[in-house]
C-alpha cells in the first residue's frame, strides 16, 4: 500500500492545549506522525512518497473562502493584536446570541470560526494544515488513476472535526471531506466515508448532511459523554436529499471490541448496499484501551482484525479504500495500531 507523507506536518507544533482547566502540551503532537511513519517502514507496508501541490482549489470546494483566509492570517492577526501566547477563542456566538455577523477583531473571529476551545492556533499551523490536504489529495489521485486498491494518507493535523467554516478538536481542514469531494469531481459518482476515530466526525457529517452522493457512517463515543458533545446521535439520519445517507453508532463508555465490531459490520453492510465507487476511512486509533482522552477498550490485535473486516467487505465488491489519518493519542502505540489496520486490510 502506498503511503503519502509530508514533513511539513511538523509545522503544527502548538505549545498549549486547554485541558482540565490547565494548559498542557497538545495530545495531537508531531511525534504521532513520525511514529506511524517509522512503523510503516518497519513493517514494509510499501512505498512512501511526498505530496504534490494541489493549490487551494480543492480545499475551497469544501471550505468557505472567508474561513480559509481566517486560518491563513490568524497567527499574524493574533500577534498584531498583541496576543502573547497562542491564539485561543474565549467567546462564542452561542444559542443566546446572534451568530450571523463575522466580527472584525481577531478575538471575535476566533469565536466565530472555532467550534471548540481546546485547540490553539500557532505559527505554522496553516502551512501544516495545507500540506495535510495535499497529502490526502495526492493519495486520492493515486487511487483514482487506478493504481492499487488502497492508499494511506499519513496526514497531520487531523481533519474530521473541521466543518466548512469551523475548526476545533485539533482539526483545521477536513482532509477526508476534501479527498471525497475531489474524487466526486474526478467522476466518482458515489462515495462512502467510514469514520472509525473514537470521536464523532461532526465536520464530515455536517459537510455532507444534505447530500445523497456521499454516505457517512461513524462509530464513536456517545456525544452525551464524549467530545464533540453536540453532534453524533443515532437519530441524525441526514436531511433533504441526504435523508437516509448518514449513519451514527454512538457507543457507551467501556465499549469493547465485540460490541464495536458488531457496529462496524452493520456499517460495512450499509456501505456495501450503497454501492460506492470509493471508500474513505477516517482512521483514528483513539479507540485503543490506553488512549489518554478516550473510553473504548480496543486492543492492538483488534485493529488488525477490523482492518481485515474492512478489506474483506470492500474487496468483495472491488471498492478501493483511502485511509486518512485522524486521531490517536497513546503515542507509543499509535504506529502499531494504525499499521495493524492497514496490514489487516491488505490481508
Ligand atoms: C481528531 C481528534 O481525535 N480530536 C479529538 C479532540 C478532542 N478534544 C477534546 C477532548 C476532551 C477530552 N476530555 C477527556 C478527559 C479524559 N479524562
Ligand atoms: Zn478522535
Amino acid at each position: 500500500m502506498l503511503t503519502v507523507y509530508s514533513e511539513k506536518h511538523r509545522l503544527r507544533d502548538a505549545k498549549t492545549e486547554l485541558h482540565g482547566g490547565t494548559f498542557v502540551r497538545p495530545f495531537e503532537c508531531p511525534e504521532r506522525a513520525e511514529i506511524v511513519l517509522a512503523r510503516v517502514r518497519q513493517e514494509g507496508l510499501g512505498e512512501v512518497i511526498a505530496p504534490r501541490d494541489f493549490g487551494l482549489a480543492p480545499v475551497l470546494k469544501v471550505h468557505d473562502p472567508d474561513f480559509v483566509r481566517f486560518l491563513e492570517n490568524c497567527w499574524e492577526d493574533w500577534v498584531a493584536a498583541g496576543g502573547e501566547g497562542e491564539a485561543l477563542p474565549n467567546v462564542w456566538p452561542t444559542r443566546a446570541m446572534n451568530g450571523k455577523r463575522i466580527p472584525r477583531s481577531i478575538d471575535g473571529k476566533l469565536g466565530y470560526y472555532a467550534l471548540a476551545g481546546e485547540t490553539s492556533i500557532s505559527d505554522g499551523t496553516w502551512e501544516a494544515a495545507r500540506a495535510g490536504a495535499d497529502v490526502v489529495l495526492t493519495a486520492a489521485e493515486h487511487l483514482l488513476s487506478g493504481q492499487g486498491q488502497s492508499a494511506f494518507a499519513l496526514s497531520r493535523p487531523p481533519g474530521h472535526h473541521a466543518a466548512a467554516d469551523q475548526y476545533g478538536g485539533y482539526c483545521f481542514l477536513n482532509n477526508a471531506a476534501i479527498a471525497a469531494q475531489f474524487a466526486r469531481d474526478k467522476g466518482v459518482e458515489r462515495l462512502a466515508v467510514l469514520d472509525v476515530d473514537f470521536h464523532h466526525g461532526n465536520g464530515t457529517q455536517n459537510i455532507f448532511y444534505r447530500r445523497d452522493d456521499v454516505f457517512f457512517a461513524s462509530l464513536h463515543g456517545d456525544p452525551m459523554d464524549a467530545f464533540p458533545h453536540f453532534l453524533g446521535h443515532a437519530d441524525e439520519l441526514g436531511e433533504d436529499a441526504g435523508e437516509g445517507f448518514n449513519l451514527n453508532f454512538p457507543l457507551p463508555p467501556g465499549t469493547d471490541y465485540s460490541r464495536w465490531r458488531d457496529a462496524l459490520d452493520e456499517a460495512l453492510a450499509r456501505i456495501v448496499a450503497f454501492k460506492p465507487g470509493l471508500l474513505v476511512v477516517s482512521l483514528g486509533v483513539d479507540t485503543f484501551e490506553q488512549d489518554p482522552i478516550s473510553f473504548f477498550k480496543l486492543k492492538s490485535d483488534d485493529f488488525a482484525d477490523y482492518g481485515a473486516r474492512i478489506g474483506t467487505a470492500m474487496k468483495a465488491v472491488s471498492v478501493p479504500a483511502l485511509f486518512v489519518m485522524e486521531g490517536g493519542y497513546a503515542v507509543s502505540e499509535i504506529g502499531i495500531n494504525t499499521v495493524n489496520v492497514l496490514i489487516g486490510f491488505e490481508g
